[in-house]
């Protein structure tokens, strides 16, 4: 089982690890310390070693930070974490604070009143966090102030340093080899007056080397360092026993393998302009370009994250394949779900562990893409659900259930929520559902000019729940990586998203109702941006986009008089194409079930 349903903290641990980060404060000469969740890679998982917020506070959500002082520490989450912040902590020990509204330069002027030095870990925050926090504090008399990671000082049995072996990633399923990407990157550092770029994304590392890893649970990216230098040669930091003979042979000899503690030599050798993500780059590398005194840093995004993003024709057809292959599954897991939850006995764990061993029937299957989003009835609400043997709820007849789950395939990555009623749906789920369901389809039947971000095409998926002053509160949909990560940018769908949507881009949309204590509804399906192309009798050329997923969407809960006829034509459509291509897949039995689920409205 890749998931797992344990509790892997309690909160009762925190006072004393609390008491021996404060000895290692008071001997490191600093008054406070931070402890952020992110690893130096900035990565949504982390490795075990780098679970430190976990570690120290119980928190083991996958977003937040503690402010620890001498005699008082707080743990800022944000909404998606209130109520497990609260299950997972001691508020004795450690304040609850709220994201955005709680500020951590705030706790730390009403904790610290006379100033003091806050302590940091240069590897674990970057170049514009710390900016910001000086420019809040440095006026207050508190001061920022390197230092080395106190929490390792004291976790004594921290675990070592992941060490998985890196795989290729074969060049027809990237549908670009690796030194035509690294001439590429390179040919563009050129023409910028850019001497190298330092990369510190796993995700960018892998996609730039057609390597995946398995340093981290649920993104198959190794945990690397690289500098590119402009002509397309790369310099490759991370622990040399991880690249076999096979890989070193893939690499060639314009990769060079150093092992990671070399990373401040290499930096040390670079002169010129040298590009460097302001937002994801640890402070460690811009300070050690600076003290070397050779390179002028250039503060421009990774140059591997556009590039990423837009897939190629060969990943768009992994894509498919893997949809196909995920898709079948899902048929099979609804079919079962349809024949054994109505009689009730059924929990959330045993849907999420059915649904596992369903994907892992395939044969294909190399991870999840995350830790499945499994809500029965009123835990549907909670947006980012994750179920443990502490929250498990029977799925009851006369509720919905909310499963949201993918895949990581090596041809690629799914992410797929269905929301389905188990028995008579609860009053209100059905109006509800057809109006999630109005957005989600008038999203997919979306053309737009070329340029457009995810901010100027968000309310489209809204439109249907606002003029029934109904909303939800999260984007509508996310970048998606080619067997990398679950949720990849630099493009969304949501008010924030400045950045243009591009052919070969794969988001999901994904639309939803959350009724507090009642029921949740979302539904989600990936899509690919298609090339621009003149509508019929048009005049300008048009994006849209190929929808991905295929899995039927649940019928029992559409109120077919809400929909328009187009609206009708695009579900029966999308039903249609889902029988077709999936049934040569399914056994007899389950082909039966997916006929009536995609039956025409
Ligand atoms: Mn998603």
């Amino acid at each position: 089982m890749l998931q797992n349903f344990h509790r892997r903290t309690t909160p009762d641990t925190a006072a004393a690890r609390l008491a021996a980060l404060r000895a290692a404060m008071a001997e490191a000469g600093v008054d406070a310390f931070l402890v952020p969740r992110a690893d130096a890679h900035q990565g949504e998982n982390v490795a075990p070693r780098d679970d430190r917020l976990a570690w120290l506070t119980g928190f083991t959500g996958s977003a937040g930070f503690a402010v620890v002082t001498r005699d008082a520490a707080a743990i800022f989450v944000d909404g998606r974490y209130r109520l497990q912040v609260r299950a997972e902590t001691d508020p004795a020990v450690v304040a609850w604070a709220s994201l955005p509204d709680d500020k951590a330069e705030d706790w730390l002027v009403a904790a610290l009143p006379g100033g003091g030095r806050v302590g940091f870990d240069p590897w674990l925050h970057g170049a514009a966090e710390i900016e910001t926090l000086t420019a809040a504090l440095g006026p207050r008399q508190l001061a920022l102030v390197r230092a080395p990671n106190l929490v390792d000082r004291v976790w004594v049995d921290q675990p070592p340093p992941p060490a998985a072996p890196l795989a290729i990633q074969p060049d027809a399923l990237a549908g670009r080899s690796a030194a035509e990407k690294r001439a590429e990157i390179g040919r563009a550092l050129a023409g910028g007056g850019l001497a190298a770029a330092v990369l510190t994304l796993p995700d960018s590392i892998a996609w730039l080397l057609n390597v995946r890893g398995g340093d981290v649970a649920r993104t198959p990216a190794p945990l690397a360092f690289a500098v590119i230098a402009s002509d397309g040669r790369v310099d490759l930091l991370l622990d040399p026993a991880k690249v076999g003979p096979e890989v070193a042979a893939h690499l060639g000899p314009d990769v060079r393998i150093r092992p990671e503690a070399e990373f401040g030599a290499v930096l040390d050798g670079l002169a010129g302009r040298v590009a460097l993500d302001r937002t994801t780059a640890p402070l460690w590398v811009s300070d050690r370009l600076a003290a070397a005194g050779r390179a002028e840093i250039v503060w421009t995004p990774d140059p591997c994250v556009l590039p990423k993003a837009t897939k190629t024709e060969a990943e768009i057809a992994g894509a498919r394949a893997a949809h196909r292959r995920d898709g079948a599954a899902m048929a099979s897991f609804l079919a079962w779900l349809d024949a054994t939850a109505p009689g009730g006995g059924l929990t959330e764990i045993d849907v999420v562990r059915r649904l596992e061993d369903i994907r892992r029937e395939t044969g294909a299957l190399r991870d999840i893409s995350f830790d499945t989003i499994c809500g029965a009835g009123p835990d549907g609400a909670i947006v980012h659900y994750r179920v443990s043997e502490a929250t498990n709820r029977p799925v009851r007849p006369g509720e919905l259930l909310l499963v949201d789950s993918g895949a990581q395939y090596q041809d690629g990555t799914t992410d797929i929520t269905r929301t389905v009623a188990i028995g008579d749906p609860p009053p209100g789920a059905a109006v509800a559902f057809t109006l999630v369901l109005k957005g989600l389809i008038a999203m997919s039947r979306l053309r737009w000019p070329p340029g457009l971000a995810g901010r100027d095409i968000d309310a489209i998926a809204r439109a249907p729940l606002w003029a029934a002053g109904l909303d939800y509160d999260h984007g509508t949909g996310h970048g998606v990586g080619s067997y990398l990560g679950v949720h990849e940018g630099p493009a969304g769908l949501s008010r924030r998203s400045a950045e243009p949507i591009r052919p070969g881009m794969i988001l999901s949309i994904e639309p939803g109702f959350y009724r507090e204590g009642a029921f949740g509804i979302r539904i989600e399906n990936l899509a690919v941006v298609r090339p621009p192309e003149t509508p019929e009798g048009g005049e300008r050329p048009m994006l849209g986009w190929e929808t991905l997923t295929l899995a039927p969407i649940d019928r029992r809960l559409i109120d077919p008089s809400r929909l328009d006829a187009a609206e009708r034509a695009w579900l029966d459509a999308y039903h249609a194409r889902v029988a077709s291509e999936l049934t040569p897949l399914l056994p007899a039995a389950t082909a039966a079930w997916l006929r009536t689920a995609c039956a025409p409205l």
